[in-house]
This record gives C-alpha cells, sequence and structure tokens, in this order.
C-alpha cells in the first residue's frame, strides 16, 4: 500500500511530498474502508475523514496575558494577533497560510472570514464544533496570513485562561471547546508566564481533566514565557521549581514535564527599561526558543502519527463493534433454531395426541387412520404456526432484550485494551440494536468486519513501516535538495527581524 524500503528515495524527492503521500493515501483508506462502516452503522455522523483531513495544527492554549499571541506574533514575523496586558483576547483565532497569494515581503492577514464561515465550510475541520453554540461561533474566526511559518502548519490562538469565569461568564463550555480543538491538533502548547507560575482554574481543570482525555501525553508542551522578566537567575530558577511543583501535583506524576522556557524578543526589548533587572541568563537559553520552533516543525510528523494512530483506533473499535454484532447475530441464530426445533417436537407431539385423542375418545365416528393422522397434522401444523408466529416471536424480543440488558456479555472483554475499546462503542452498539430490532444481514456484517480487520492489521501495520522508513531519511541528507522556501528555511529570517506592523 505505501511505498516503502528502496523504492523511497526515487520515488519523491522531498521529505514533504512523502509526508502529503502518506497522508493522501491514509485519508484514503479511512473515506474508504472505514468512513462507509461508521457511518452506516451510526458510529459517527459525520465522515471520520472530516477531522483529520486538514492541516497539521498547532493549538496554543495558556493563562491570560501569558504571552501566547505575543509569541505567535514572533513566529509569523508580523503583529498579526492583537496582544494587551489585561486579558486581551476572547476569542478563538485560526491563523493559517492564504496559498492563494504570492509571497511578498510584507507579511500580513490576506483574509478574514467569521465564526460561521469557519464552522459551515467542509474544507475546515471544525463542523462538528458547531455544537457549542451561537456565543461560541461568535468568538471563532479564521485569519490568513500569507507568513512562511505557516506553510505546514496552522496555529490556533486561544483565549487566555481565568481564575474566576465561569461557564455562563463565558456563553459556552470552555473545557469541551478546548477538548475538542485538541483532540485535532497535533501539538498542543500550554503557555505560563513568569508571573503566574502557579496555575489558574481553567488551567487547572484543562491539564487535569480536559487534555489527559481528549489528547496524548506526547503532543502536550509546556512552555514558560516571559523568562525576560524574572529579576536574576535565581528568581528564574524559583519560578521554574514552581512551575515543575505545580504540575506535577496537577498531573499527579513523579517525573517533572519537559518544559520549554522562552520569551519575546521584541517585547522583552520594549520593557527593558522598566526595572533593573540582571537578565545575563537568557543567552544560556536562546536555545530553547530553538527547540520550541522545531517540535512545531515537527507537527506535520506528528500528524502522520496521529493519523496512524487515528486508523488504528477507529479500525480497532469498528472491528470490535462489527464482532459484536456477528456475535449477537449468531446468539440470535442459535437461539432461534433452539427454539424453533422445540416448537417443531411440541408440534409433532400435539398432533400426535390430538390423532391418540380422536382415536381413543371417538367424538367423530367413523374416522380411518389416514383421516386420523391427516386430522393429526392438522393440529400439529397449527401448532407449530401459533409457535413460530408468537411463542418464538416473543422468546425472540425476551432474548434481544436480556442481550441488550447484559450487553458486556457480547465479546470477550479479557484485556485493558479490549475494555476500552468496547467503552468507546458500547452505547452505539445498543443503539444499532434497538433501533434495527437485531434485524440485520449476519454474512454482510462478516464481510464488512473481515474488511476492516484488513485496514486494521495490515493497513496499521504499514503505515508504522513507512512512519519508520520516514524516521530513517536524515534531514541532513535531503538538506541540500531542499527548497529554500519551505517553512524552516523561511522561518530563520523571519524571527530574527524585527516584526512588521500590520494595520
Ligand atoms: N517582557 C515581556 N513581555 C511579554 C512577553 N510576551 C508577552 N509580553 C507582554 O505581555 C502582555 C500580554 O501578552 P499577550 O501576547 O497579549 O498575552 P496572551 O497570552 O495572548 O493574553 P490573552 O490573549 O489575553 O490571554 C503584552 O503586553 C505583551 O507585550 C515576553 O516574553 N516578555
Ligand atoms: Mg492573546
Amino acid at each position: 500500500m505505501f511505498p516503502v524500503n528502496g523504492e523511497l528515495g526515487e520515488k519523491f524527492m522531498y521529505r514533504e511530498n512523502y509526508i502529503n503521500a502518506l497522508r493522501a493515501e491514509l485519508l484514503d483508506m479511512v473515506a474508504d474502508h472505514l468512513t462507509p462502516v461508521a457511518l452506516r452503522y451510526g458510529y459517527s455522523e459525520v465522515p471520520l475523514e472530516t477531522n483529520i483531513k486538514w492541516r497539521p495544527q498547532v493549538l496554543v492554549l495558556g493563562n491570560y496575558s501569558s504571552g501566547k499571541s505575543t509569541l505567535i506574533n514572533e513566529f509569523l514575523g508580523a503583529y498579526i494577533q492583537p496582544t494587551g496586558q489585561a486579558p486581551t483576547d476572547d476569542s478563538f483565532t485560526v491563523i493559517t497560510y492564504d496559498d492563494s497569494v504570492r509571497d511578498d515581503r510584507t507579511v500580513r492577514i490576506t483574509e478574514e472570514r467569521d465564526g460561521k464561515f469557519l464552522l459551515n465550510d467542509p474544507e475546515y475541520p471544525f463542523e462538528s464544533l458547531k455544537k457549542h453554540g451561537q456565543r461560541f461561533t461568535s468568538h471563532f474566526r479564521l485569519k490568513k496570513v500569507n507568513s512562511p511559518f505557516l506553510k505546514s502548519v496552522a496555529i490556533i490562538d486561544t483565549p487566555g485562561m481565568l481564575d474566576s469565569i465561569t461557564e455562563r461568564d463565558r456563553g459556552y463550555n470552555y473545557q469541551e471547546v478546548i477538548g475538542d480543538l485538541a483532540q485535532i491538533a497535533d501539538l498542543v502548547l500550554v503557555v505560563f508566564d513568569a508571573h503566574k507560575a502557579g496555575t489558574v482554574r481553567e488551567a487547572y481543570i484543562s491539564i487535569r481533566e480536559t487534555l489527559p482525555a481528549r489528547t496524548f501525553e506526547d503532543r502536550v508542551l509546556f512552555v514558560l514565557n516571559r523568562i525576560d522578566e524574572c529579576t536574576s537567575l535565581n528568581d528564574l530558577l524559583r519560578v521554574y521549581g514552581t512551575l515543575c511543583w505545580n504540575l506535577s501535583q496537577i498531573t499527579g506524576r513523579k517525573d517533572i514535564p519537559m518544559i520549554r522556557l522562552t520569551y519575546s524578543r521584541h517585547a522583552a526589548a520594549s520593557s527593558a527599561g522598566e526595572s533593573k533587572r540582571d537578565t545575563s541568563y537568557l543567552h544560556h537559553l536562546e536555545n530553547q526558543r530553538e527547540e520550541l520552533k522545531q517540535a512545531i516543525f515537527q507537527a506535520p510528523r506528528h500528524r502522520l502519527d496521529h493519523l496512524a494512530t487515528f486508523v488504528e483506533t477507529h479500525g480497532e473499535r469498528l472491528s470490535h463493534f462489527l464482532e459484536a454484532l456477528v456475535s449477537y447475530r449468531k446468539g440470535i441464530r442459535t437461539f432461534r433454531l433452539k427454539h424453533a426445533l422445540t416448537g417443531f417436537f411440541i408440534s409433532v407431539l400435539c398432533g400426535g395426541a390430538a390423532a391418540f385423542g380422536l382415536m381413543m375418545t371417538n367424538v367423530v365416528p367413523g374416522m380411518d387412520p389416514r383421516m386420523l393422522s391427516g386430522a393429526g397434522g392438522v393440529v400439529g401444523l397449527a401448532v407449530l404456526f401459533f409457535w413460530v408466529t408468537f411463542v418464538l416471536k416473543s422468546f425472540t424480543s425476551k432474548y434481544h432484550r436480556s442481550r441488550i440488558d447484559d450487553l458486556d456479555t457480547l465479546t470477550p472483554l479479557d484485556n485493558q485494551t479490549r475494555r476500552d475499546s468496547w467503552e468507546a462503542i458500547r452505547t452505539f452498539v445498543s443503539i444499532y440494536l434497538k433501533r434495527t430490532a437485531g434485524r440485520f444481514s449476519l454474512r454482510e456484517v462478516k464481510r464488512e468486519y473481515a474488511a476492516v480487520r484488513r485496514v486494521y492489521d495490515r493497513g496499521a501495520r504499514e503505515i508504522r513501516e513507512a512512519l519508520n522508513e520516514l524516521a530513517t531519511i536524515a534531514d541532513d541528507k535531503l538538506a541540500d535538495m531542499h527548497d529554500p522556501n519551505t517553512a524552516e528555511a523561511s522561518l530563520k529570517e523571519s524571527t530574527d527581524k524585527p516584526l512588521q506592523r500590520v494595520k
């Protein structure tokens, strides 16, 4: 399915092309094999690929005024996002590259669209966020910017996390929104600043509950920003220690998560005169900003892992789903067969008993043996008819109800992976069985099960092989083939230049 081993170098000139080709293959695999099954059985309401078909995304979360927007502006090379001391921006802004505009020297916003557009245009993966309502829609927007930084990733800037705000104040469920966005994102940056290394309430909930539930640990990166505002190296160490302590308390982990320390050169320059600080420690930490950028540039690679995990997870869940249906259908078939046989014996008995009764009681005089066996046969058939139409039907629906009440017996749940996937599909199985009253074709489900299983077993393995192959292509081998206009090359220039003012 995927070009692996020696074919790789010849087949694709650039790693980016290879990544794109892999991405397209994975999306096709989902669209062709998993989505039809997912839609048909009510496992998903929208095509599965809706959320993953767009570009790689980096979600930037964090405390209010922690410098999220300033950091983004610095990456983009222009003042694209509003910044300010108080909680400034209460919007979710998707910032993406505009490929219809030819690169010019000035980085600027080339197009702006509102939330309604963003939630309704099928090109974007945000359709499922419509459920958050009108207030959310009015706080959601799109900005297209011609910054080279955005060539391989889109960035989502978010409203700062606050202490005192409630869901009613925001008008939508903030945690659910960031959960939905985190699920789609390939990298989530959680930004703190030196002043608020202690976390605010919304940050606490998101780190403790929302992010672990909606994304993977390795997709979350903590950033301590505005470190130029520490008064000395000692002060920085104290702030860093406080943040480590807080994070380990919140996450409940013994190990200290990786935290990148950074600051905005432009913001630091403009606030440098405000107080006397010994910031000589900063130049030892310049590499941290570079590492942060590298982490962002790894997002497209993460996207492939993300897609591979997506195929594996949904492939596994859908095959588990179909397996449960096969088991249900087989169970009901055996049950019906057993009870049909019982009915058959009962009707034979009843027919025999009727013939015998007629013979013994002589109620109808003058019946010869043929007439007696005919009468017995009619009684037997009548009993069988009654059995099949009423008794068997009622037994079957009782059995159907008991299986729904006891769904967990449908498939073996002998390890945690099985239990997790069952947890994710249990409700869908119940809904489907109730909706169809258990009437569906066993042969069809078996066929689909085999197809999904193939994607899960073979497709997922091939994806992993291709990803490993990709990891072995050394960057330096590709460096001279690399297009100088790629994001990485252009970024170096853009972040070292003064930011451009945009209107
Ligand atoms: N000294 C210094 N100031 C910074 C730095 N980053 C941001 N600031 C200042 O901090 C203030 C808040 O920055 P923003 O970028 O608006 O912060 P934000 O996290 O986007 O804030 P909200 O959108 O309100 O959540 C602004 O006045 C920035 O100039 C930094 O690295 N160093
Ligand atoms: Mg902001």
